[in-house]
């Protein structure tokens, strides 16, 4: 008998990349994901997929003990994140993703599940720590005393512990891994949710076919990153899961860059060399972020070990015919519109939109099920009293009494 796999945020990045892998693997799919099944990144037939805010919607229990019930491991992908234009500027949103993880963890513990894996984030780690781009790579115990990126860190780091005393306090077997900014095929590239790599990748292809030969990159470009990608990321995630390892563990590459390089890589791979604005008011995140490989390395003998160039070159060809089957060059500029944030005015660029304070915008983190499942039904119209007509005063004696049954006698 297969296994059964769940993946909650299956529509997403990472999460599409994991069930097209256990598919291949040949075990049984039940994928998630609150976005209606045309919005997913990759829909995998083969999959039992629950799309959508009704079924597809984890932050809604009554969903996540239907996909859970009788599975044997679950992964836990689903979340409301994005590059720093989005976290930064969204935190009330991505702390809700709380309901997600808690949602999940619960209905995996009802299920009795095997495995139960949680996305973590380098987003945990003390700011304090990342303040240098010549940074020291951060070690799992860096994350103490807690320090972490505001709303979407926080939430990380509140939910791997929720993980941990699942497993103390229930016997759940909960793993963790703390990714260090994923990047590859068939994620996000635009929108305002995208992060560095694809960005680049898609302000450089912007170039190419406008014939701009021009491109804004956010703060100095002296900020470091190491950038993972997503085949480690779907490899490292079921090793972990299937390891001995309690605590949550990096998953990164732990290869440094700069911005600036990152950028050069994109030109190269693009054959061009643009001329460099720098927005020093966008998103910036902390100024230097790398992935210390020792426990990983030690627990596995393995880390995520292909290069930058190399997945960048996949990346941006990607993107580059994502790019060209919906922009052309009088289009092109269109392509930094920001539109994360449902019927807000687009803002172009620097995915900061001041509608995600929209004063209705927390009306997103209500499931939609509670919506349907919980809203009164209209009262039925009363209808007028039937005026009843009086009844014969029955005459005294025993033929009335028969007639007459006792108030009350059942
Ligand atoms: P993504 O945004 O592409 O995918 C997340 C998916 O979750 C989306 O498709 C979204 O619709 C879905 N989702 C959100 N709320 C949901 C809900 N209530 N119910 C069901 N589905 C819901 O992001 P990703 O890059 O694939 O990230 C996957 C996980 O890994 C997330 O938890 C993320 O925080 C974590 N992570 C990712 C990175 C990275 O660099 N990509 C880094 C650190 C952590
Ligand atoms: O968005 P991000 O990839 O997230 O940004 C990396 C660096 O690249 C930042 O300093 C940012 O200012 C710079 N940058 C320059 N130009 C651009 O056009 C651009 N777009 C973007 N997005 N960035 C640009 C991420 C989180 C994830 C996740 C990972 C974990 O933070 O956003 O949710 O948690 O960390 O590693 P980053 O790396 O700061």
């Amino acid at each position: 008998m297969s296994k059964v796999i769940v993946v909650a945020g299956a529509g997403g990045f990472i999460g599409g990349h994991l069930v097209a892998d256990m598919l291949r693997q040949g075990f049984k799919v039940r994928a998630a994901d609150i976005k209606p099944l045309d919005e997913w990144y990759q829909v995998h037939r083969k999959a039992d997929n629950s799309a959508g805010p009704l079924m597809g919607d984890v932050r809604d229990y009554q969903n996540c003990r239907r996909i859970c019930k009788g599975a044997d491991e679950v992964y836990q992908l689903a979340a409301d994140m994005g590059g720093m234009g989005f976290i930064e500027n969204n935190k009330a949103l991505c702390m809700l993703s709380v309901l997600s993880n808690t949602h999940m963890i619960l209905a995996s513990q009802e299920a009795g599940v095997e495995k139960f894996f949680y996305a973590s984030s380098a987003c945990v780690y003390n700011a304090d720590k990342q303040k240098d781009p010549n940074v020291t790579a951060l070690k799992e115990a860096d994350a103490y005393p807690g320090l972490p990126e505001d709303g979407y860190g926080w939430e990380k780091l509140f939910s791997e512990r929720m993980c941990r005393h699942f497993r103390e306090d229930f016997g759940l077997h909960t793993r963790c891994a703390r990714f260090h900014n994923v990047y590859g095929p068939n994620g996000t590239w635009e929108g305002g949710r995208e992060k560095a790599p694809a960005a680049i990748c898609r302000k450089v292809i912007a170039a190419v076919v406008s014939g701009k030969h021009e491109i804004e990159i956010w703060g100095d470009g002296t900020q470091t990153r190491s950038f993972m990608f997503i085949d480690d990321c779907v490899k490292g995630i079921q090793r972990i899961t299937h390891s001995d390892i309690l605590e949550p563990i990096n998953l990164g590459s732990s290869e440094l860059v700069t911005i600036n390089q990152l950028v050069d890589i994109a030109e190269e791979i693009a054959g061009i060399k643009l001329n460099r604005s720098y927005k020093l008011d966008a998103p910036r995140g902390v100024a230097g972020r790398n992935s210390d490989n020792t426990k990983i390395q030690g627990y596995m003998g393995w880390e995520p070990d292909t290069r930058l160039k190399d997945g960048m070159e996949k990346t941006y060809r990607w993107i580059y015919d994502e790019f060209v089957d919906k922009y052309d060059a009088s289009t092109a500029h269109k392509s930094s519109i920001s539109t994360f944030t449902k019927g807000s005015h687009p803002i172009p660029g620097d995915g900061f939109n001041p509608e995600s304070k929209n004063m209705d915008t927390w009306k997103q983190g209500i499931p939609a099920g509670y919506n349907a499942r919980s809203t009164p039904k209209p009262a039925k119209a009363k209808k007028a009293p039937v005026k009843k007509k009086a009844k014969p005063v029955a005459k005294k004696g025993k033929a009335g009494k028969k007639k007459g049954k006792r108030v009350g006698a059942r």
